[in-house]
């Protein structure tokens, strides 16, 4: 292997002088060896920093606390008391979790990641998130979905939540925003829960997102995010999912020292060790400092300090860093005897040098992250780490299950416990000294006691004035806006209404002048956020970047080739538009800052994301799932879509199906619109939904496509907009004719069904009314709402669904015509039941070919539609 070969290409200016040092070393390592040879190395790389001579940064070291003793600063909270408050949590989470396996057995909830992760958190509440009473938007925490019990558990000791609230755990139905929920959940809690974190790998991605658009917002002017910080709580496993660790050099590049990721690694995932033949703390670090982050290792508790210190031969580092985490995790089980014989007995020198400690000592010398003075340590270097430009992560070596006892700690089934018998929680009370609290008499009759201590204790008074003077409780979300938004004037969307004269444009052509008009509006404009990965070419979107400028923390350090066109690639630390470069992932997650910092931040924001229609719900899917649990609000803009529209591009790229995966999302209104107005009607309505007087927190999916022909001006009959945004309008009616039938379209099936329908005409003597769908989604709900009532109503007038409704009058058979999936109109076939109701539509992979080839392939074309027409007639 050649180890920075570079070296050999530089010219040696002093070959006399590089080879006394050479030989220093090598006398070094023969007189003292190879581990005081280290030592030499990195003291001399540690003077080269101080002196500011720059060096490609090593990306791993021993496996040690980053943080040495001496450089501890002072803890400044009373140990005792936040020992006993984090004793009460500690119980209550247990006990929250074994009560509700009791009343509802396989109900499920989890002890042992909150166990190993209780003083992470606790010396988080006690010295460092800020809360937002004090009227600013305070810290952003995303906390580990799996440790929810250990949140509530604190949320109760502050009085924000009862017990009965804590025995209704997983107990949710009827209690509507009063049933605890299972993991974080805003859509559930709204005025608990922030961030949803428990599809491992979205809250790291989200969080880095969301301490990237604070930046926007601080740099834009909208907001002054300075004093919010991003605290990410991640499980070590979790880590290996791709979106955990993807997006990382992101948050370097960025400079987001405001991003602070704490990865409790207590070595185990959920059937058992994360790297039993590795070290994942390690492996994290590696990873990490390459990508630039300041890294903590937090492995050791104090007790090690001493021992480390004795450590002049260097054989207690050397077992350290040789030692798996497999072997770490069969220590963690085993009695004080076995860790002498194994980890300090092989060595003698190593033996000697626990040869005071009991076996009890040495079971009991603990991991980092159980220290919170080392935390302490760390979190405030974390915090001091703002204006360095790194982000930071802490690595916190913990045990899974921490005090609940042999039977729990440190097991590989850990993860999957969830009921103590009486004996392990009284081996629990014991362990956290709460004899007084709960004494045996505490679980007569097989009781499940929570302890709560009264008001008027020292420990209650104590957590309550570190919240306090800390800015309030968390997790709390609150919708107080802090900086009104005003709606854009009306205006704006006159021009899309008067349709293109006889110019061909395409419904995208069309969204993006309108996104142009809104963020040129006086007021509203600033609020408009332009999310794009790596497409605006394609989109035809790239004019907007001279004039609303790309959103560049670092402003633009180089002359662009382009720099002499009108529509050059303009980069601004004040630019609006987001350009996300090719990550979907990544500009779903600045949807989901965007989209919901009306209550993170208080400051309304209105994303519109556009992107490659295919590469949406089906890329990442999980993230918008995620974005209406988060509640988020904005407009998710599906280009080049339908599977016969985007021609050429073939089977990976073509989308028939975004829609049938939309109609599984209940916050979210999917339509698909022909024409520039009906994207105008849907935009004014999605705007006044969800940022108008009660507002609804739902968010829009609206299809666009690359096909141009002469848009329609709007019809000027009374109430069209409502018929548009309902999801159904009559768009023509039928020439007269003895023989009736009523085609439907939708997007560009337009084309066709038109050209079938002057065909039918012309030809076969059939007169056809036109309809436009505009959304399927909306229709087959309203249907079953209606349904539902009228079942749950016999005795009462029986309702009609809007689609019914509308469709009553229409003459002959329905042939409905989508460049999607025949599902999609069929949503609504079972609503129509007098009705002959025939789907066209684009079931089967793609394929590359020309719109006529595809569309003839797929019978979508005007000959398939005049076809069906005639069949169903037939
Ligand atoms: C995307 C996704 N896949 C799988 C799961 C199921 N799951 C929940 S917890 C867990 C193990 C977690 O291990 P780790 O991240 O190390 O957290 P710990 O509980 O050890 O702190 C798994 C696989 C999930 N929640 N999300
Ligand atoms: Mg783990």
């Amino acid at each position: 292997m050649i180890f920075d070969g570079f070296v050999n290409q530089l010219p040696d200016t002093d070959p006399t002088e590089t080879q006394e040092w050479l030989e220093s070393l090598d006398a070094i390592i023969d007189t003292h060896g190879k581990t005081r040879a280290r030592f030499l190395l990195s003291k001399l790389l540690e003077r080269a920093r101080e002196s500011q001579v720059s060096f490609p940064a090593t990306v791993s070291t021993p496996y040690i606390n980053t943080i040495p003793r001496e450089h501890e600063p002072w803890f400044p909270g009373d140990q005792y008391l936040e020992q006993r408050v984090r004793a009460y949590i500690r119980w209550n989470a247990a006990m929250m979790v074994v009560k509700a396996n009791k009343y509802a057995d396989g109900i499920g909830g989890h002890l042992s990641t909150f166990a190993s992760s209780a003083a992470l958190y606790e010396t988080g509440f006690n010295h460092f998130f800020r809360g937002k009473d004090d009227g600013n938007a305070g810290d952003h925490v995303y906390f580990q979905g799996h440790a929810a019990p250990g949140i509530y558990a604190r949320a109760f000791l502050e009085g924000r939540l009862s017990e009965d609230d804590l025995d209704h755990f997983r107990r949710e139905i009827g209690r509507p925003g009063k049933g605890l929920s299972s993991y974080p959940h805003p859509r559930l809690m709204p005025e608990f829960w922030e961030f949803p974190t428990v599809s491992m790998g979205l809250g790291s991605l989200t969080a880095l997102y969301q301490a990237r658009f604070n930046r926007y917002l601080h740099n834009r002017r909208l907001d002054d995010t300075s004093q919010s910080r991003v605290w990410a709580f991640l499980g070590d496993g979790e880590c290996d999912e791709p979106e955990t660790l993807g997006s990382i050099s992101l948050a370097s590049r960025e400079r987001l020292d405001n991003l602070i990721f704490v990865v409790n690694c207590n070595l185990q995932r959920l059937d058992g060790p994360v790297r039993g033949n590795g070290k994942v703390i390690q492996e994290l670090e590696a990873t990490f400092r390459g990508a630039g982050w300041n890294v903590i290792k937090v492995i050791w508790g104090s007790k090690w300090d001493d021992l480390l210190a004795k450590d002049k031969d260097g054989v207690l580092l050397n077992q350290m860093n040789t030692t798996v985490d497999g072997q770490f995790q069969r220590y963690s089980v085993e009695d004080g005897n076995y860790i002498r014989e194994n980890f300090f007995g092989p060595d003698p020198r190593l033996r000697s040098m626990v040869s005071d400690l009991s076996d009890d000592d040495l079971r009991n010398l603990p991991r980092g992250g159980h220290d919170y003075r080392k935390i302490y340590a760390a979190y405030k270097a974390a915090m001091d780490n703002l204006g360095s430009g790194a982000p930071t992560v802490i690595l916190a070596k913990t045990i899974k299950g921490w005090t609940l006892g042999p039977s729990v700690e440190g097991r590989n089934a850990t993860h999957q416990i969830k009921k103590l018998t009486g004996d392990q929680l009284k081996v629990l009370r014991d362990r956290l000294f709460l004899h007084d609290e709960l004494p045996d008499s505490a679980f007569d009759n097989d009781a499940l006691p929570y302890y709560r201590p009264p008001e008027d204790s020292v420990e209650y008074q104590y957590m309550m004035e570190r919240r306090r003077s800390l800015g309030g409780s968390i997790p709390k979300r609150s919708t107080r806006v802090r900086r009104p938004m005003e709606m854009p004037d009306p205006a704006v969307f006159e021009e899309l209404n008067a349709g293109s004269g006889n110019q061909s444009v395409s419904t995208t052509m069309g969204f993006t002048r309108l996104l142009r008009g809104l963020a040129r509006d006086p007021k509203f404009g600033e609020r408009v956020v332009p999310i794009i990965p790596d497409e605006a070419r394609t989109f035809g979107m790239d004019a907007l970047f001279r004039e609303l400028k790309i959103y560049a923390s670092q402003g633009q350090k180089y002359e662009p080739v382009d720099h002499d066109l009108l529509l050059s690639y303009a980069e601004s630390s004040d630019g609006q538009i987001l350009e996300e470069g090719i990550t979907e992932a990544g500009a779903l997650s600045s949807f989901i800052a965007a989209g919901t910092s009306y209550a993170t931040r208080g400051v309304p924001m209105v994303p519109f994301y556009t992107f490659y229609s295919m590469f949406g719900f089906q890329r990442v899917g999980d993230l918008i799932w995620q974005a209406a649990d988060a509640r988020t609000k904005g407009f998710l803009m599906a280009a080049t879509a339908g599977r016969t529209t985007l021609l050429g591009e073939g089977l990976q790229h073509q989308d028939g199906h975004s829609l049938v995966l939309a109609s599984t999302v209940p916050a979210c209104l999917a339509y698909d619109p022909a024409f520039a107005y009906e994207i105008a009607a849907i935009i004014k309505d999605g705007l006044r939904r969800m940022y108008g007087p009660n507002s609804e927190d739902v968010f829009y999916y609206l299809t666009l496509y690359n096909e141009t022909y002469p848009m329609p001006a709007i019809d000027a009959r009374e109430g069209i907009e409502n018929e548009i945004v309902r999801g159904l309008y009559k768009w023509q009616d039928a020439p007269q004719a003895a023989i009736n039938a009523t085609l439907i379209f939708s997007g560009s099936a337009h084309g066709a069904v038109r050209q079938a329908a002057a065909d039918l005409h012309e030809h076969y003597g059939v007169g056809c009314e036109l309809w436009s769908a505009t959304s399927y989604k909306l229709l087959r709900e309203d249907g079953l709402a209606v349904e539902r009532w009228n079942r749950l109503h016999p005795d009462a007038h029986q309702r009609t669904p809007i689609v019914a409704e509308v469709l009553q009058s229409t003459a002959g058979p329905i042939i409905a015509t989508t460049d999607f999936m025949k599902i999609v109109p069929e949503q609504v076939a079972r609503f129509l039941p007098d009705k002959q109701f025939v789907p066209l539509g684009t079931d089967g992979m793609g394929r590359s070919d020309t719109r006529e080839a595809l569309r003839r392939h797929f019978e979508v074309d005007a000959a398939h539609v005049v076809i069906a027409t005639l069949a169903a007639l037939a």
